[in-house]
C-alpha cells in the first residue's frame, strides 16, 4: 500500500498570517515532515503573508498562477495546504488545478494516523475522524467522488475506497455505527480503570509533543527498575510512532509501585477532529495523578511545543494534575542548559541519563502521603511481616525476643491499619 505514495511529488503552501514569521517557518517544516511520513516527496513551495486568508482559494489568485507555473516546472501531482481548508476552496482550488490533488495538513494527520493505528480502538478513532472530515467535502466534490482508485489516493484511503461511493446519509449512518463500537470498548476499558482505581495504584502519564522521546523514556524507566522483564514500547523516529495508550506497572527498589502510561503525542494544528475522536484515550490521562510533560530540549522549538502542549492539556480540561517538566535528548545539547520554571528535571531517555533523579520527583508526588514507622510484629503474626516486606520500604529487620522489628517507610493507611505493631512513628 505504501508503494502508492513513493512517487508522489508535492509543493507546499502556507499563508503566513501577520507575520509570524518564526512559527510560520517551523510550520512548513513540520509540514514537509508530515509529508514525508506519507511518503510524499517535497518539491517547491510557495508561501504568501496575508493579513487574512483568501475565503475562496486560501491564497490570492496572483499566488495561484504562481503555483501552477511551479506544477509545470516540477511535474507535481499533488498540492497541500498547511492549513484546513473549507470544502468550498479545496473545489475552487481544484477547478483551478485540475491536474493536482489539493489536499491539507489535516488529510496527512489523518492519513498518518490511520497508518499507524494498530488496536481496534484507535482504528475506529481515527476512521470516525477521517468521515467526519470527509462528509462535508464530499458533497458538491464531484471529482473527489469520481477519483476512487485513481490519484494519489490521499483523499480515498484509510477509510476505504468503497465508502466514498455511499451517499452522506450512508456515511452518517457509518459514523453512528462506529461510534457505537467505540464507546462500547471505551466503557470496557473504563471497567478496566475502575478496578486499578480499586487497587489505588497511583497513575502517572507521560505527555508530550511528538516524537519528544516519551516512548523511550517509559523503556529507560521500565528498564531501570523492572530489569525489563516488561514488554517495552514501541519507540521510533517518526511523528506519531504511538497512538494507542500502553499501560506498564512500575515496582522501585523500595517497593513503592506506580502504573505508568504512554500516549499520544501532540502537534501544532491537530485537526479537531482527531482531537474529538482520541477524547478517550485524551481522558485517561486527565484521571492520571502526576504528568510527566516530556519535552525535547535539542528542538529548536520547544518552548512553542511545550506551550502547545499545555494548551491542548487544558481544551480537555487538565489543570489541577500536578506536572514534571522532564526535559529530554540532553545528550544532544551543547554547553550549558537550564530552563526557567519550577519541576524541571534535564534527561536523556537514549542514554539513561537522569532517570533516577526523574524517579525522585515521581516518588515525592504520589508517595508523599508514606510515613516511617517502627513496628513489633510477633512471630505468630508472620504474615503482616510479609506484608511489609511486599508493600513497604522496608529499611531495618530485627529478630528480637517478642518478635520481628521493622523499621518501615509505609503508606498511611497501612500504618492505620497496622497500628496495633506500631511502637515508634
Ligand atoms: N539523542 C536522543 N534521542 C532521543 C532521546 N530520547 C528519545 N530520542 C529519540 O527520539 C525519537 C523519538 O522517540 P520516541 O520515544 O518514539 O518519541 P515519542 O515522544 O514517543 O513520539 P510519538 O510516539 O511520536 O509521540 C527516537 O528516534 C528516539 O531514539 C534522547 O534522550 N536523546
Ligand atoms: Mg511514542
Amino acid at each position: 500500500m505504501e508503494g502508492i505514495f513513493m512517487e508522489n511529488k508535492a509543493i507546499l503552501v502556507g499563508v503566513n498570517l501577520n507575520k509570524k514569521e518564526h512559527d510560520f517557518q517551523y510550520s512548513m517544516e513540520e509540514l514537509e515532515n508530515l509529508a514525508a511520513a506519507c511518503n510524499i516527496m517535497a518539491v517547491g513551495s510557495v508561501t504568501q503573508n496575508l493579513n487574512r486568508v483568501n475565503q475562496a482559494h486560501y491564497i490570492g489568485s496572483g499566488k495561484i498562477e504562481e503555483l501552477q507555473e511551479l506544477v509545470e516546472e516540477t511535474g507535481a501531482d499533488t498540492i497541500i495546504f498547511d492549513d484546513e481548508l473549507s470544502p468550498s476552496q479545496i473545489r475552487n482550488l481544484e477547478s483551478f488545478l485540475s491536474e493536482c490533488e489539493v489536499v491539507d495538513r489535516t488529510t496527512l494527520i489523518l492519513e498518518i494516523f490511520a497508518k499507524r493505528a494498530k488496536t481496534r480502538e484507535s482504528k475506529l478513532q481515527v476512521e470516525i475522524a477521517q468521515l467526519r472530515y470527509r462528509l462535508p467535502r464530499l458533497i458538491g466534490s464531484r471529482k473527489s467522488l469520481g477519483r476512487q482508485g485513481g490519484g494519489s489516493g490521499l483523499n480515498n484511503r484509510g477509510a476505504g475506497e468503497t465508502k466514498l461511493e455511499l451517499d452522506r446519509r450512508k456515511i452518517e449512518e457509518q459514523i453512528a455505527k462506529l461510534s457505537r463500537e467505540l464507546e462500547h470498548l471505551v466503557s470496557q476499558r473504563k471497567m478496566q480503570r475502575r478496578k486499578r482505581e480499586k487497587n489505588e495504584i497511583p497513575v502517572v502519564s507521560l505527555v508530550g509533543y511528538t516524537n519528544a522521546g516519551k516512548s523511550t523514556m517509559m523503556n529507560a524507566v521500565l528498564e531501570s527498575y523492572n530489569g525489563g522483564e516488561e514488554k517495552f514500547v514501541f519507540e521510533k523516529n517518526m511523528l506519531f510512532a504511538t497512538l494507542e495508550t500502553s499501560v506498564r506497572s512500575v515496582t522501585l527498589a523500595t517497593n513503592q509501585a506506580f502504573l505508568l502510561t504512554d500516549t499520544v503525542g501532540f502537534i501544532n494544528k491537530l485537526p479537531h477532529h482527531l482531537v474529538k475522536a482520541f477524547r478517550s484515550t485524551l481522558e485517561e490521562v486527565a484521571e492520571a495523578d502526576l504528568l510527566i510533560h516530556v519535552i525535547d530540549l535539542s528542538n529548536p522549538h520547544h518552548e512553542e511545543q511545550r506551550q502547545l502542549t499545555e494548551e491542548i492539556l487544558e481544551g480537555i480540561g487538565i489543570e489541577d494534575i500536578p506536572i514534571i517538566h522532564a526535559y529530554n535528548k540532553v545528550d544532544l545539547v551543547e554547553g550549558e542548559y537550564s530552563v526557567e520554571g519550577s519541576n524541571n528535571v534535564y534527561v536523556s531517555a537514549k542514554d539513561r541519563q537522569g532517570v533516577d533523579a526523574l524517579t525522585e520527583q515521581i516518588k515525592q508526588y504520589i508517595f508523599s502521603d508514606y510515613v516511617q514507622c517502627e513496628l513489633l510484629i510477633p512471630y505468630t503474626d508472620g504474615r503482616v511481616v510479609s506484608y511489609f516486606n511486599e508493600h513497604a520500604d522496608v529499611i531495618a529487620e530485627d529478630f528480637e525476643q517478642e518478635g520481628t522489628k521493622l523499621v518501615v517507610k509505609c503508606k498511611k493507611a497501612d500504618a492505620e491499619k497496622f497500628q496495633k505493631y506500631i511502637t515508634y512513628i
